[in-house]
């Protein structure tokens, strides 16, 4: 009789050889293609050898399993393996390379089923992180990438020269759609540029999707009329697919601009499905729910692999963190994510890796933000963003006119690089709020 201890340690021993030996997909003298191959890069930890981790990493996430195979050819082997080109056992760092081969072209899910897949299951994992991937010019040209881009919602609003200043509706969920509408236009005529739904307002029974759609869009028309200014409503369309593409349909009709999708619960699919409609909307990323698994920084999917693929799946504007607000994410990471998402590598053609017509995108900070944070906000993520106010614009000791009044305020003071207790002797709005918030 075997003991129990026996059958594992046999099943160990099965697991550790179980990449081809001949053609091993570790290879630290490999120089990798970066014309014709994809580059992961991985934070490892292994319960035994990190060496023998990487090599099981690369063959479950290209063409390989834990054994070798009797269908698998030298041929295909050297033609389709993923290669581990470098490994630092100090750091945990190593990069794998990806022949293109294996990825089906404009194909996201795909992708990740590969690269971001089962890899984060094997037992020999004790944690793995995706912290970036590098993709090879063709491998990007083939999806068309945000329809509008920075310079596009600049262009539509006709703001060039300072952050954008958008809200979002609060409670959550609550208003009806005529409440919705009604106060979206008065924050709208008092100087902010966008207003969005939150992540979790749909249809629901007392707001309908239709209605809101409807009775928004009629107020924001009159608004843009008396204002002569430009304004963007984000409707949230997330939904089963069928009817999220009706839903944008639906906005593209009424004369909207902009939609919004929840793009880790909708899935990359619905968001490529949104894009691929060519509606010619504004698409407005929201990442709710990312932190499962971007939070570790031992295990899990970087914020700067998910920035890379809303930039290829065509999101227009992304959430990317505050720093100073109320959710995670440090002033390294955020910035290395904005100025991803913000470079327009058409003019950087000797980098590696060129997204070439992928137009740049503008960075979203949300959550927690107050008029009080904005200069410290602005001083370390620049002016080329969008700057949403939630609770610190309805939770304004005056109410949300008042609370608009103030965001614009502390934006304006902030741009002119005014002090903002200064700026608040003429602005009673904005005295009121760094009072009751503080910074
Ligand atoms: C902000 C917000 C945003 C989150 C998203 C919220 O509201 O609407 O969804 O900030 O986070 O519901 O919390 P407040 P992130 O302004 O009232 O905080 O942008 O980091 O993904
Ligand atoms: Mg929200």
């Amino acid at each position: 009789m075997v003991s129990i201890l026996g059958v594992k340690q046999k099943f160990m021993k099965k697991i550790s050889n179980g990449v081809n030996n001949k053609n091993s997909y570790l290879k630290l003298n490999y120089k990798p293609n970066h014309s014709n191959e994809i580059i992961a890069t991985f934070y490892g930890k292994s319960k035994s050898s990190l060496s023998e981790l990487t090599k099981q990493v690369a063959a479950e996430s290209s063409i390989g399993t834990w054994t070798k195979l009797s269908t698998l050819s030298d041929k295909v082997f050297a033609r389709l393996a993923a290669r581990v080109f470098y490994l630092n056992n100090k750091t945990g760092i190593f990069k794998i390379a990806y022949p293109l081969s294996l990825f089906e072209p404009r194909n996201i899910p795909q992708l990740l089923s590969s690269i971001g897949g089962n890899i984060f299951s094997m037992k020999a994992v004790k944690n793995l992180r995706l912290e970036n991937i590098e993709f090879p010019k063709k491998y990007i040209n083939q999806f068309d990438g945000p329809r509008w881009g920075i310079e596009g919602i600049r262009k539509i609003l006709k703001i060039h020269n300072r952050p954008i200043i958008g809200c979002i509706m609060k409670p959550k969920v609550g208003l009806t759609s005529t409440q919705n509408a009604n106060l979206s236009a008065k924050i709208f005529k008092n100087g902010v540029d966008l207003i969005k739904d939150d992540e979790n307002l749909t249809s629901l029974i007392f707001n309908k999707f239709e209605d809101r759609v409807k009775k928004v869009l009629a107020l924001k028309k009159k608004v843009e009329q008396e204002t002569g200014q430009r304004k963007i409503y984000a409707f949230n369309v997330t939904a089963p697919v069928r009817t999220m593409i009706e839903r944008a349909k639906l906005v593209k009709k009424s004369g909207g601009r902009c939609i919004m999708v929840d793009v880790i619960s909708a899935g990359w699919s619905a968001v490529q499905e949104l894009r691929n409609q060519n509606l010619d909307l504004i698409i407005h990323g929201h990442r709710a729910g990312h932190s499962a698994f971007t939070r570790s920084k031992k295990h899990g999917i970087s914020m700067l692999v998910l920035a890379n693929l809303a930039r290829l799946a065509g999101v227009d504007q992304f959430h990317t963190g505050t720093v100073v607000g109320k959710m995670e994410g440090s002033a390294e990471e955020v910035c290395r994510v904005n100025d991803l998402l913000k470079e327009d590598w058409k003019e950087f053609d000797k980098l590696r890796e060129d997204w070439g017509s992928i137009k740049p995108i503008l960075p979203i900070a949300s959550g927690g933000l107050h008029p009080a944070l904005v200069p410290k906000l602005v001083e370390i993520l620049g002016e080329n963003l969008i700057i949403n106010f939630g609770g610190g614009l309805h939770g304004h000791p005056q109410g949300s006119i008042a609370g608009a009044r103030a965001a614009v305020q502390s934006v304006e003071a902030t741009i002119k690089g005014i002090p903002l207790k200064i700026y608040a002797k003429n602005h009673p709005e904005l005295k009121i709020a760094i009072e009751y918030w503080k910074a």
